[in-house]
Protein backbone atom coordinates (compact mmCIF):
# COMPACT_ATOMS: atom_id res chain seq x y z
CA UNK A 1 0.00 0.00 0.00
CA UNK A 2 1.62 3.48 -1.03
CA UNK A 3 1.28 6.25 1.40
CA UNK A 4 -0.14 9.55 0.78
CA UNK A 5 1.59 12.16 -0.09
CA UNK A 6 0.59 15.71 -0.43
CA UNK A 7 2.37 19.23 -1.94
CA UNK A 8 1.66 22.13 -3.54
CA UNK A 9 1.33 21.81 -7.43
CA UNK A 10 1.54 25.66 -8.46
CA UNK A 11 4.09 27.95 -7.55
CA UNK A 12 4.65 29.09 -3.71
CA UNK A 13 3.81 32.64 -4.53
CA UNK A 14 0.26 34.28 -4.11
CA UNK A 15 -1.81 34.41 -7.11
CA UNK A 16 -5.37 33.44 -8.16
CA UNK A 17 -6.05 30.48 -7.35
CA UNK A 18 -3.41 27.38 -6.47
CA UNK A 19 -3.84 23.84 -6.70
CA UNK A 20 -3.18 21.53 -3.78
CA UNK A 21 -2.33 17.44 -4.69
CA UNK A 22 -2.74 14.51 -3.02
CA UNK A 23 -1.99 10.40 -4.12
CA UNK A 24 -2.58 7.72 -2.62
CA UNK A 25 -4.56 5.45 -1.10
CA UNK A 26 -5.98 7.52 1.54
CA UNK A 27 -6.24 10.37 -0.06
CA UNK A 28 -10.11 10.57 0.11
CA UNK A 29 -9.99 9.77 3.02
CA UNK A 30 -7.77 12.92 4.80
CA UNK A 31 -9.36 14.88 1.92
CA UNK A 32 -12.61 14.71 3.90
CA UNK A 33 -10.82 15.90 7.25
CA UNK A 34 -10.41 19.24 5.43
CA UNK A 35 -12.91 19.40 2.68
CA UNK A 36 -17.03 19.66 2.99
CA UNK A 37 -19.16 20.12 -0.25
CA UNK A 38 -21.71 22.26 0.17
CA UNK A 39 -25.09 20.57 0.45
CA UNK A 40 -23.49 17.42 1.82
CA UNK A 41 -23.06 16.53 -2.26
CA UNK A 42 -21.46 13.25 -2.38
CA UNK A 43 -17.92 13.05 -3.88
CA UNK A 44 -18.27 12.15 -7.37
CA UNK A 45 -15.20 10.63 -9.12
CA UNK A 46 -13.73 13.36 -11.99
CA UNK A 47 -16.48 15.91 -10.96
CA UNK A 48 -15.47 19.16 -9.48
CA UNK A 49 -17.29 20.38 -6.25
CA UNK A 50 -17.68 23.53 -4.79
CA UNK A 51 -17.51 23.45 -0.81
CA UNK A 52 -15.33 24.41 2.28
CA UNK A 53 -11.59 24.23 3.16
CA UNK A 54 -10.92 23.29 7.01
CA UNK A 55 -7.32 23.59 9.04
CA UNK A 56 -6.85 20.98 11.53
CA UNK A 57 -9.14 22.32 13.89
CA UNK A 58 -11.93 22.47 12.04
CA UNK A 59 -12.33 26.16 11.36
CA UNK A 60 -13.37 27.03 7.79
CA UNK A 61 -10.46 29.11 5.95
CA UNK A 62 -11.74 29.06 2.34
CA UNK A 63 -14.39 28.26 -0.39
CA UNK A 64 -12.28 26.68 -3.12
CA UNK A 65 -13.71 23.56 -5.32
CA UNK A 66 -11.75 20.11 -5.05
CA UNK A 67 -11.96 17.10 -7.30
CA UNK A 68 -11.21 13.24 -6.89
CA UNK A 69 -9.95 11.22 -9.47
CA UNK A 70 -10.23 7.39 -8.87
CA UNK A 71 -7.50 5.40 -8.87
CA UNK A 72 -6.14 3.41 -11.11
CA UNK A 73 -7.54 6.15 -13.77
CA UNK A 74 -5.56 9.03 -12.34
CA UNK A 75 -2.56 10.49 -13.47
CA UNK A 76 -0.50 8.45 -10.58
CA UNK A 77 -2.56 5.80 -10.73
CA UNK A 78 -3.55 6.08 -7.52
CA UNK A 79 -6.33 7.75 -6.23
CA UNK A 80 -5.68 11.44 -6.29
CA UNK A 81 -7.79 14.50 -4.80
CA UNK A 82 -6.90 17.99 -5.88
CA UNK A 83 -8.09 21.01 -3.97
CA UNK A 84 -8.20 24.06 -5.97
CA UNK A 85 -7.85 26.88 -3.28
CA UNK A 86 -7.65 30.40 -4.11
CA UNK A 87 -3.96 31.19 -3.81
CA UNK A 88 -3.19 32.99 -0.47
CA UNK A 89 -0.33 31.71 1.30
CA UNK A 90 -1.54 31.76 4.35
CA UNK A 91 -4.75 29.26 3.24
CA UNK A 92 -1.87 26.87 1.50
CA UNK A 93 0.27 26.65 4.56
CA UNK A 94 -2.59 25.81 7.01
CA UNK A 95 -4.28 23.14 4.29
CA UNK A 96 -1.33 21.51 3.61
CA UNK A 97 -0.40 21.12 7.37
CA UNK A 98 -4.05 19.74 8.26
CA UNK A 99 -3.31 17.52 5.64
CA UNK A 100 -0.30 16.15 6.73
CA UNK A 101 -1.53 16.31 10.69
CA UNK A 102 -4.40 13.59 9.01
CA UNK A 103 -1.88 11.33 8.08
CA UNK A 104 -0.45 12.66 4.65
CA UNK A 105 3.41 13.42 4.24
CA UNK A 106 4.90 15.84 2.16
CA UNK A 107 5.98 14.89 -1.21
CA UNK A 108 9.07 14.59 -2.47
CA UNK A 109 10.53 16.37 -5.87
CA UNK A 110 8.71 14.55 -8.51
CA UNK A 111 6.98 11.50 -6.51
CA UNK A 112 4.18 12.05 -8.59
CA UNK A 113 4.89 11.60 -11.82
CA UNK A 114 7.64 8.79 -10.49
CA UNK A 115 4.21 7.39 -9.36
CA UNK A 116 3.01 7.32 -12.61
CA UNK A 117 6.10 5.51 -13.60
CA UNK A 118 6.47 3.04 -11.09
CA UNK A 119 2.64 2.24 -11.29
CA UNK A 120 2.99 1.97 -15.59
CA UNK A 121 1.06 5.17 -16.41
CA UNK A 122 3.75 6.34 -18.09
CA UNK A 123 7.45 4.79 -19.49
CA UNK A 124 10.48 6.78 -18.33
CA UNK A 125 10.54 8.81 -21.47
CA UNK A 126 7.44 9.84 -21.15
CA UNK A 127 8.12 10.96 -17.64
CA UNK A 128 10.94 12.71 -18.53
CA UNK A 129 8.89 14.47 -20.84
CA UNK A 130 6.79 16.09 -18.06
CA UNK A 131 9.90 17.82 -16.53
CA UNK A 132 10.84 18.70 -20.23
CA UNK A 133 7.42 20.46 -20.58
CA UNK A 134 7.39 22.25 -17.19
CA UNK A 135 11.20 23.38 -18.03
CA UNK A 136 10.04 24.27 -21.74
CA UNK A 137 11.52 28.03 -22.26
CA UNK A 138 10.28 27.74 -26.13
CA UNK A 139 7.19 26.83 -27.92
CA UNK A 140 8.89 24.42 -30.08
CA UNK A 141 10.14 22.68 -26.99
CA UNK A 142 7.11 22.44 -25.19
CA UNK A 143 5.44 21.07 -28.52
CA UNK A 144 7.94 18.49 -28.53
CA UNK A 145 8.10 17.67 -25.07
CA UNK A 146 4.10 17.26 -24.95
CA UNK A 147 4.00 15.25 -28.07
CA UNK A 148 6.81 12.61 -25.93
CA UNK A 149 4.62 12.67 -22.92
CA UNK A 150 1.65 11.62 -25.64
CA UNK A 151 4.41 8.36 -26.09
CA UNK A 152 6.13 9.54 -29.64
CA UNK A 153 9.51 9.00 -28.33
CA UNK A 154 8.54 5.92 -26.79
CA UNK A 155 6.51 4.62 -29.81
CA UNK A 156 9.67 5.40 -31.99
CA UNK A 157 12.23 3.19 -29.32
CA UNK A 158 9.71 0.68 -28.59
CA UNK A 159 9.78 -0.40 -32.46
CA UNK A 160 13.58 -0.89 -32.68
CA UNK A 161 13.31 -2.77 -29.35
CA UNK A 162 10.77 -5.10 -30.61
CA UNK A 163 12.40 -5.25 -34.01
CA UNK A 164 15.34 -6.38 -32.38
CA UNK A 165 14.14 -8.79 -29.68
CA UNK A 166 12.44 -10.42 -32.90
CA UNK A 167 15.95 -10.86 -34.48
CA UNK A 168 17.38 -11.98 -31.18
CA UNK A 169 14.86 -14.20 -31.01
CA UNK A 170 16.05 -15.43 -34.87
CA UNK A 171 19.85 -15.45 -33.66
CA UNK A 172 18.56 -17.77 -30.55
CA UNK A 173 17.27 -20.45 -33.38
CA UNK A 174 20.03 -20.46 -35.02
CA UNK A 175 22.35 -20.75 -31.68
CA UNK A 176 20.00 -23.67 -30.78
CA UNK A 177 20.06 -25.66 -33.43
CA UNK A 178 23.35 -25.01 -34.92
CA UNK A 179 22.63 -28.28 -37.64
CA UNK A 180 19.74 -25.40 -39.29
CA UNK A 181 21.41 -23.80 -42.58
CA UNK A 182 22.80 -20.77 -41.63
CA UNK A 183 21.98 -19.32 -44.96
CA UNK A 184 18.08 -19.81 -44.26
CA UNK A 185 18.08 -17.48 -41.24
CA UNK A 186 19.33 -15.30 -43.49
CA UNK A 187 22.56 -12.51 -42.84
CA UNK A 188 21.72 -10.40 -45.16
CA UNK A 189 18.11 -9.79 -43.47
CA UNK A 190 19.88 -9.64 -40.03
CA UNK A 191 21.88 -6.69 -41.27
CA UNK A 192 19.20 -4.99 -42.90
CA UNK A 193 17.28 -4.52 -39.95
CA UNK A 194 20.29 -3.96 -37.73
CA UNK A 195 21.19 -0.66 -39.97
CA UNK A 196 17.77 0.11 -40.22
CA UNK A 197 17.95 0.46 -36.59
CA UNK A 198 21.44 1.86 -36.23
CA UNK A 199 19.76 4.66 -38.81
CA UNK A 200 16.90 5.42 -36.74
CA UNK A 201 18.89 5.76 -33.68
CA UNK A 202 21.48 7.87 -35.43
CA UNK A 203 18.30 10.21 -36.80
CA UNK A 204 17.21 10.29 -33.28
CA UNK A 205 20.58 11.63 -31.83
CA UNK A 206 21.40 13.99 -34.44
CA UNK A 207 18.38 15.61 -33.65
CA UNK A 208 19.96 15.62 -30.21
CA UNK A 209 21.42 18.98 -31.22
CA UNK A 210 18.44 20.40 -32.72
CA UNK A 211 16.46 19.12 -29.58
CA UNK A 212 18.76 21.31 -27.57
CA UNK A 213 17.61 24.69 -29.50
CA UNK A 214 14.39 23.73 -29.15
CA UNK A 215 14.83 23.27 -25.19
CA UNK A 216 17.33 26.13 -24.70
CA UNK A 217 17.11 28.04 -27.65
CA UNK A 218 20.12 29.42 -29.70
CA UNK A 219 22.80 31.34 -27.09
CA UNK A 220 23.45 34.45 -29.12
CA UNK A 221 25.49 37.29 -28.05
CA UNK A 222 25.13 41.07 -29.21
CA UNK A 223 28.70 42.74 -29.10
CA UNK A 224 29.67 45.78 -30.27
CA UNK A 225 31.64 48.96 -29.31
CA UNK A 226 29.84 51.34 -26.73
CA UNK A 227 26.62 53.43 -28.59
CA UNK A 228 26.46 51.49 -31.65
CA UNK A 229 22.56 50.44 -30.65
CA UNK A 230 23.19 47.10 -28.77
CA UNK A 231 20.64 47.51 -26.18
CA UNK A 232 18.59 48.84 -28.70
CA UNK A 233 18.49 45.82 -30.59
CA UNK A 234 17.87 43.81 -27.81
CA UNK A 235 14.42 46.08 -26.85
CA UNK A 236 13.58 45.66 -30.51
CA UNK A 237 13.89 41.98 -31.12
CA UNK A 238 12.70 41.12 -27.17
CA UNK A 239 9.55 43.38 -28.25
CA UNK A 240 10.29 45.29 -24.74
CA UNK A 241 12.26 47.50 -22.72
CA UNK A 242 14.43 45.13 -20.80
CA UNK A 243 17.96 46.76 -21.49
CA UNK A 244 18.37 50.52 -20.70
CA UNK A 245 19.40 52.44 -23.80
CA UNK A 246 20.39 55.84 -23.13
CA UNK A 247 23.17 58.37 -25.18
CA UNK A 248 25.66 57.45 -22.85
CA UNK A 249 28.66 55.37 -23.76
CA UNK A 250 29.21 52.42 -21.44
CA UNK A 251 25.54 52.37 -20.67
CA UNK A 252 25.15 48.32 -20.52
CA UNK A 253 27.98 47.05 -17.54
CA UNK A 254 26.09 43.78 -17.06
CA UNK A 255 24.95 40.87 -19.57
CA UNK A 256 21.07 41.39 -20.22
CA UNK A 257 19.31 38.42 -21.23
CA UNK A 258 16.68 37.87 -23.21
CA UNK A 259 14.22 35.36 -25.12
CA UNK A 260 13.04 36.10 -28.96
CA UNK A 261 11.72 34.25 -31.63
CA UNK A 262 14.05 35.37 -34.95
CA UNK A 263 12.86 34.62 -37.74
CA UNK A 264 11.21 31.51 -36.43
CA UNK A 265 14.26 30.63 -34.45
CA UNK A 266 14.31 30.96 -30.62
CA UNK A 267 17.08 33.10 -29.51
CA UNK A 268 18.50 33.42 -26.65
CA UNK A 269 20.27 36.48 -26.69
CA UNK A 270 22.84 38.24 -24.13
CA UNK A 271 23.21 42.00 -24.84
CA UNK A 272 26.42 42.81 -23.37
CA UNK A 273 28.76 45.80 -22.36
CA UNK A 274 30.00 47.85 -25.05
CA UNK A 275 33.55 46.97 -26.09
CA UNK A 276 36.47 49.63 -25.57
CA UNK A 277 39.49 49.67 -24.14
CA UNK A 278 38.81 51.33 -20.82
CA UNK A 279 39.98 52.48 -17.43
CA UNK A 280 36.88 52.01 -15.42
CA UNK A 281 37.24 49.12 -13.31
CA UNK A 282 33.43 48.32 -13.60
CA UNK A 283 33.61 48.62 -17.06
CA UNK A 284 36.26 46.53 -18.12
CA UNK A 285 34.73 43.39 -16.24
CA UNK A 286 31.41 43.91 -18.24
CA UNK A 287 33.84 44.21 -21.46
CA UNK A 288 35.28 40.80 -20.38
CA UNK A 289 32.39 39.40 -20.10
CA UNK A 290 31.55 40.68 -23.41
CA UNK A 291 34.31 38.58 -24.70
CA UNK A 292 33.24 35.53 -22.98
CA UNK A 293 30.04 36.02 -23.94
CA UNK A 294 30.61 35.87 -27.46
CA UNK A 295 32.94 33.22 -27.00
CA UNK A 296 30.31 31.21 -25.84
CA UNK A 297 27.82 31.80 -28.31
CA UNK A 298 26.91 29.77 -31.14
CA UNK A 299 25.90 32.78 -32.94
CA UNK A 300 27.43 36.55 -32.29
CA UNK A 301 25.55 39.74 -33.64
CA UNK A 302 28.37 42.54 -34.05
CA UNK A 303 27.00 45.68 -33.98
CA UNK A 304 28.35 48.61 -35.72
CA UNK A 305 27.57 52.07 -36.23
CA UNK A 306 26.91 52.80 -40.20
CA UNK A 307 26.97 56.18 -39.56
CA UNK A 308 30.64 56.55 -38.28
CA UNK A 309 33.73 55.45 -39.83
CA UNK A 310 34.99 51.85 -39.05
CA UNK A 311 37.31 52.22 -35.71
CA UNK A 312 39.69 49.80 -34.30
CA UNK A 313 37.63 48.52 -31.93
CA UNK A 314 35.12 47.70 -34.19
CA UNK A 315 37.83 45.70 -36.25
CA UNK A 316 38.82 43.95 -32.48
CA UNK A 317 34.85 43.09 -32.40
CA UNK A 318 34.51 42.08 -35.83
CA UNK A 319 37.45 39.55 -35.00
CA UNK A 320 36.34 38.47 -31.96
CA UNK A 321 32.55 37.80 -33.45
CA UNK A 322 34.33 35.43 -37.10
CA UNK A 323 35.82 33.11 -34.52
CA UNK A 324 32.22 31.58 -34.54
CA UNK A 325 28.92 31.66 -36.63
CA UNK A 326 28.63 35.80 -36.82
CA UNK A 327 26.38 38.20 -38.50
CA UNK A 328 27.52 41.68 -39.06
CA UNK A 329 25.08 44.38 -38.20
CA UNK A 330 25.44 47.64 -39.50
CA UNK A 331 23.16 49.82 -37.65
CA UNK A 332 21.65 53.26 -37.80
CA UNK A 333 20.46 52.89 -41.37
CA UNK A 334 17.86 55.50 -41.15
CA UNK A 335 21.32 57.90 -40.68
CA UNK A 336 23.65 58.84 -43.44
CA UNK A 337 25.80 56.53 -44.17
CA UNK A 338 29.22 57.26 -43.51
CA UNK A 339 31.02 57.51 -46.93
CA UNK A 340 34.74 55.51 -45.94
CA UNK A 341 32.66 52.94 -44.25
CA UNK A 342 31.87 50.26 -47.14
CA UNK A 343 34.82 49.92 -48.66
CA UNK A 344 36.86 49.80 -44.79
CA UNK A 345 34.56 46.48 -44.62
CA UNK A 346 35.53 45.20 -47.99
CA UNK A 347 37.68 42.61 -46.87
CA UNK A 348 34.71 41.53 -43.43
CA UNK A 349 32.24 40.75 -45.58
CA UNK A 350 33.05 37.28 -46.75
CA UNK A 351 34.01 36.27 -42.73
CA UNK A 352 30.38 37.25 -41.76
CA UNK A 353 27.18 34.36 -42.68
CA UNK A 354 25.98 37.81 -43.66
CA UNK A 355 26.16 41.79 -43.44
CA UNK A 356 23.12 43.41 -43.36
CA UNK A 357 22.40 46.93 -43.03
CA UNK A 358 19.85 47.60 -39.90
CA UNK A 359 18.30 50.50 -37.74
CA UNK A 360 17.08 49.39 -34.20
CA UNK A 361 15.13 52.21 -33.98
CA UNK A 362 13.13 52.05 -36.79
CA UNK A 363 13.12 48.39 -37.30
CA UNK A 364 14.34 48.99 -41.14
CA UNK A 365 16.30 45.29 -41.91
CA UNK A 366 14.99 43.33 -39.10
CA UNK A 367 13.31 41.21 -41.58
CA UNK A 368 16.49 40.54 -43.56
CA UNK A 369 17.80 39.46 -40.44
CA UNK A 370 14.94 37.39 -39.70
CA UNK A 371 15.86 35.39 -42.82
CA UNK A 372 19.03 35.35 -42.35
CA UNK A 373 18.67 33.60 -38.77
CA UNK A 374 15.98 31.34 -40.67
CA UNK A 375 18.70 30.46 -43.46
CA UNK A 376 21.79 29.95 -40.93
CA UNK A 377 19.72 26.79 -38.92
CA UNK A 378 17.34 26.39 -41.78
CA UNK A 379 14.51 25.45 -39.38
CA UNK A 380 11.69 25.80 -42.13
CA UNK A 381 11.64 22.37 -42.22
CA UNK A 382 12.03 21.57 -38.59
CA UNK A 383 8.61 20.09 -36.89
CA UNK A 384 9.01 19.06 -33.38
CA UNK A 385 7.58 15.82 -33.74
CA UNK A 386 8.07 14.35 -29.97
CA UNK A 387 10.84 12.10 -31.88
CA UNK A 388 13.62 14.23 -31.19
CA UNK A 389 15.91 13.35 -28.14
CA UNK A 390 16.44 16.52 -25.84
CA UNK A 391 18.19 15.48 -23.25
CA UNK A 392 22.22 14.15 -22.70
CA UNK A 393 21.21 11.04 -20.59
CA UNK A 394 18.62 9.74 -23.61
CA UNK A 395 21.43 10.83 -26.22
CA UNK A 396 24.43 8.99 -24.56
CA UNK A 397 22.32 5.58 -24.43
CA UNK A 398 21.26 5.95 -28.41
CA UNK A 399 24.28 6.77 -29.53
CA UNK A 400 26.09 4.11 -27.71
CA UNK A 401 23.86 1.20 -28.98
CA UNK A 402 23.85 2.93 -33.34
CA UNK A 403 27.68 2.00 -32.30
CA UNK A 404 27.08 -1.42 -30.63
CA UNK A 405 24.64 -2.37 -33.29
CA UNK A 406 27.36 -1.10 -36.15
CA UNK A 407 29.60 -3.65 -34.73
CA UNK A 408 27.65 -6.16 -34.95
CA UNK A 409 26.89 -5.05 -38.64
CA UNK A 410 30.42 -5.54 -39.16
CA UNK A 411 30.95 -8.55 -37.36
CA UNK A 412 28.10 -10.18 -39.18
CA UNK A 413 29.85 -9.52 -42.40
CA UNK A 414 33.36 -10.59 -41.15
CA UNK A 415 31.55 -14.07 -41.03
CA UNK A 416 31.22 -13.89 -37.22
CA UNK A 417 28.58 -16.66 -35.70
CA UNK A 418 25.21 -14.84 -34.77
CA UNK A 419 26.13 -15.72 -31.16
CA UNK A 420 28.95 -13.69 -30.59
CA UNK A 421 27.03 -10.58 -32.55
CA UNK A 422 23.99 -11.45 -30.14
CA UNK A 423 25.84 -9.78 -27.04
CA UNK A 424 26.00 -6.49 -28.69
CA UNK A 425 22.86 -6.10 -29.96
CA UNK A 426 21.47 -7.42 -26.32
CA UNK A 427 23.66 -4.33 -24.95
CA UNK A 428 21.68 -2.20 -27.38
CA UNK A 429 18.82 -3.38 -26.31
CA UNK A 430 19.65 -2.69 -22.94
CA UNK A 431 20.29 0.67 -23.61
CA UNK A 432 17.38 1.56 -25.19
CA UNK A 433 14.94 -0.41 -22.31
CA UNK A 434 16.61 1.71 -20.14
CA UNK A 435 15.50 5.11 -21.84
CA UNK A 436 12.07 3.51 -21.54
CA UNK A 437 12.74 2.60 -17.85
CA UNK A 438 12.84 -1.05 -18.62
CA UNK A 439 15.16 -2.41 -15.73
CA UNK A 440 16.55 1.48 -15.29
CA UNK A 441 18.94 1.33 -12.41
CA UNK A 442 17.09 2.72 -9.28
CA UNK A 443 19.72 5.22 -8.65
CA UNK A 444 19.15 6.42 -12.20
CA UNK A 445 15.38 6.43 -11.77
CA UNK A 446 15.97 8.50 -8.31
CA UNK A 447 18.66 11.03 -10.12
CA UNK A 448 15.80 11.79 -12.93
CA UNK A 449 12.92 12.65 -10.59
CA UNK A 450 15.01 14.36 -8.25
CA UNK A 451 15.41 17.46 -10.47
CA UNK A 452 11.62 17.65 -11.05
CA UNK A 453 9.92 20.17 -8.58
CA UNK A 454 7.87 19.57 -5.56
CA UNK A 455 4.23 18.97 -6.39
CA UNK A 456 4.45 17.86 -10.25
N1 LIG B 1 19.35 57.00 -35.13
C1 LIG B 1 19.48 55.84 -34.51
N2 LIG B 1 19.85 55.82 -33.20
C2 LIG B 1 19.98 54.63 -32.60
C3 LIG B 1 19.76 53.41 -33.29
N3 LIG B 1 19.99 52.39 -32.42
C4 LIG B 1 20.33 52.96 -31.24
N4 LIG B 1 20.34 54.32 -31.35
C5 LIG B 1 20.65 55.29 -30.30
O1 LIG B 1 22.01 55.10 -29.94
C6 LIG B 1 22.19 55.35 -28.53
C7 LIG B 1 22.86 54.14 -27.87
O2 LIG B 1 21.97 53.04 -27.94
P1 LIG B 1 22.13 51.77 -27.00
O3 LIG B 1 21.16 50.78 -27.49
O4 LIG B 1 22.10 52.18 -25.58
O5 LIG B 1 23.60 51.35 -27.39
P2 LIG B 1 24.52 50.22 -26.74
O6 LIG B 1 25.31 49.66 -27.85
O7 LIG B 1 23.71 49.29 -25.94
O8 LIG B 1 25.46 51.06 -25.81
P3 LIG B 1 26.30 50.62 -24.49
O9 LIG B 1 25.38 49.88 -23.61
O10 LIG B 1 26.72 51.90 -23.93
O11 LIG B 1 27.43 49.80 -24.98
C8 LIG B 1 20.82 55.66 -27.99
O12 LIG B 1 20.66 57.03 -27.92
C9 LIG B 1 19.89 55.05 -29.03
O13 LIG B 1 18.63 55.70 -29.05
C10 LIG B 1 19.36 53.48 -34.66
O14 LIG B 1 19.15 52.48 -35.36
N5 LIG B 1 19.26 54.72 -35.21
MG1 LIG C 1 23.75 48.82 -24.00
Amino acid sequence: MADTIAALSTAPAKSGVAVIRMSGDKSLEIAKRVFRPARNRDWVPRMMTYGNLFNRDGIAIDSILAVWFKGPESYTGEDIVELHCHGSLAVLNSALSALYFFGARPARPGEFTKRAFMNGRLDLSQAEAVGDLIDAVTEEAAVNAAAQIRGALSRKLGQIYDKLTDLLAHFQAVVDYPDEDIESFGIENAINILEDAAKELNKMTEGYKRGKVLREGIECAIIGRPNVGKSSLLNMLAGDERAIVTPIAGTTRDIIEAYAKVGGVTLKLRDTAGIRRTDDSIEEIGVERAIKAARDASLVLAVIDGSQPLSDEDRDIMKYAVEKKAILLINKSDKPRNESLDKELSEWRDKFAAVLNISAKTGEGIEDLETAVNELYSMGELRPDGTLITNARQEGICKTAELLLGEAVNDLRSGYPPDMVMYDVEQAMTGIGEVLGKNTPADIIDRIFANFCVGK
